[in-house]
């Protein structure tokens, strides 16, 4: 197999987020007198669901007892996203949320390669925007040939549908591609479109089960070793 493309999951796998995610849902709650927070235990449990938004209804739907949810409740959802999503990019913007080791150096290698990179993720495209350009530079968007993110399927991870709608995009067959992935959800995601997937795991994913992934790694800081594993070119 030559590997034409790399699609890259965002959260948890290009940086590690979930807790800035997290601490940043919190302050919304805060900010608007709800006495919810949401501990790493917890989190743990909701990261079930991805997407923001979705996470924010399972938690009322299934974790709070004695709730009534205002009339307006999607519009609730998506007023307490939005200020959770400015608090989240700016912690982004200062800095506070870095790329994993070896991401930017694959990223470079890859597209000095010839390989073409994309963007494949549940998140919001201003955390991606945000994340990736205080991590790459203000060019960062001419090294992705599609940027799959948010709301522009119908249905988030496990389901396929954001991968597909990349591999769409670069009108390229799943078999000329790799996945980089942190979770479960993601795995079932870009497997189902019938993506070879390689894992780094995080403080969130690292005991979930990862069956079917060609090869699980705890994070790029050996890039040879990826590179062997998965036959990505070495840099010459
Ligand atoms: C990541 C997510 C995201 C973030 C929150 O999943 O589930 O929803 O937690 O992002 P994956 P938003 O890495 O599998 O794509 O609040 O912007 O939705
Ligand atoms: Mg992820």
């Amino acid at each position: 197999m030559t590997i034409k493309a790399i699609l890259f999951d965002v959260d948890g796998t290009l940086a590690d987020t979930e807790d800035g995610h997290r601490k940043s849902f919190n302050k919304a709650f805060a900010e608007n007198n709800l006495p919810w927070n949401w501990d790493v235990e917890l989190y743990d449990k909701l990261l079930k669901v991805t997407g923001g938004k979705e996470r924010i209804k399972y938690f009322v739907d299934s974790f709070l007892t004695g709730y009534t949810k205002p009339a307006d409740f999607e519009e609730f959802v998506k007023h307490l996203h939005k200020v959770k999503t400015a608090h989240y990019t700016a912690m982004l913007r200062d800095g506070q949320i870095p790329l994993r080791p070896g991401i930017k150096q694959l990223i470079r290698d890859a597209r000095a390669a010839g390989i073409t990179l994309a963007i494949a993720t549940t998140t919001s495209p201003e955390n991606v925007s945000t994340l990736l350009e205080v991590g790459l530079g203000k060019d960062w968007a001419d090294y992705f040939a599609a940027n799959g993110c948010g709301d522009i399927v119908p249905h988030k991870k496990p389901a396929p549908d954001i991968y597909f709608w990349v591999l769409d995009k670069l009108t390229i067959a799943p078999q000329d591609c790799i996945a980089l992935e942190d979770s479960v959800n993601g795995l079932r995601a870009s497997l189902a479109a019938g993506i070879k997937t390689y894992i780094t795991t995080n403080h969130y994913t690292r005991n979930q089960d990862f069956a079917g992934a060609a090869g699980v790694f705890d994070d790029l800081s050996d890039l040879g070793a990826f590179y062997r594993a998965t036959g990505l070119p070495l840099p010459k």
